[in-house]
């Protein structure tokens, strides 16, 4: 009789847990399914000078969304990028109210769209930019303002996340080993690209030798071979 007891007492604990535990699966789901998310197609990419980059900006979402509306901002030093084409092929937006068009002033490509009943759900292309890399250094893709709304007769902006981008441009061609330009390749040129260790950004580009977008082992070796041979 004590051990009937004891199970009983341990049912009536385990039953509310587990229906805890299936309406936190439950709501967790329709959390990750309800994503709205405005993002950058590549996040991130290395590119050599002269080089032209395809950059798609993309909408992921689960609800039917109608009407888009988002500023697009190239940040970057002077002149290390210029925008060569827009294309609107294969979007999903229909309606244009304002199709997208870059200012070279505030660097920023604005677009308004829509798309007719029942709306757009899924993953898919609004528009794309080709980017021509004209010197070394780093470009960040970004949105300072967007909207994205429901086809739900009120129009809510259901936009939850907006993901930008950043490139690097490094020089064509090979680097040279002489990290610090004073003709010999030496233990000093093996200091400085020990401080420069890492992943590659464009401060230390410089000294990714194989540019294979990290300072690592592999330059180690390149420039221990050129120190032996001299
Ligand atoms: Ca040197
Ligand atoms: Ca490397």
């Amino acid at each position: 009789m004590e051990t009937l007891k004891k199970h009983k007492h341990k049912l009536f604990w385990l039953l509310p847990i587990a229906i805890l535990l299936i309406w936190i699966s439950f709501n967790g789901d329709s959390a990750v399914k309800g994503e709205v998310i405005l993002f950058v197609d590549p996040p991130q990419a290395v590119f050599k000078v002269g080089d032209e980059i395809e950059v798609a900006v993309k909408l992921k979402s689960e609800k039917d969304v109608n009407a888009i509306k988002a500023g697009v901002k190239i940040i970057e030093d002077e002149n290390i990028i210029e925008v060569v084409d827009i294309s609107k092929s294969d979007s999903f937006i229909s309606l244009w109210i304002s199709e997208p068009a870059f200012s070279e002033e505030e660097k920023l490509i604005d677009f308004v769209g829509g798309v007719p009943n029942p709306g757009f759900n899924g993953e898919g292309k609004i528009f794309s930019v080709k980017l021509k890399a004209k010197k070394p250094g780093e470009v960040i893709i970004d949105f300072p303002s967007a909207a994205v709304l429901a086809n739900d007769g009120k129009g809510t902006d259901i936009l939850e996340k907006k993901i930008g981008a950043t490139y690097l441009i490094v020089d064509n061609g090979a680097p040279s080993p002489d990290l610090n330009n004073d003709g010999k390749v030496s233990m000093s040129d093996i200091s400085i690209l020990f401080s420069n260790w890492g992943k590659v950004t464009a401060k230390n580009a410089r000294y990714d030798l194989n540019r294979d977008g990290k300072v690592g082992l592999l330059d180690l070796s390149i420039l221990i071979s050129k120190m032996s041979a001299q």
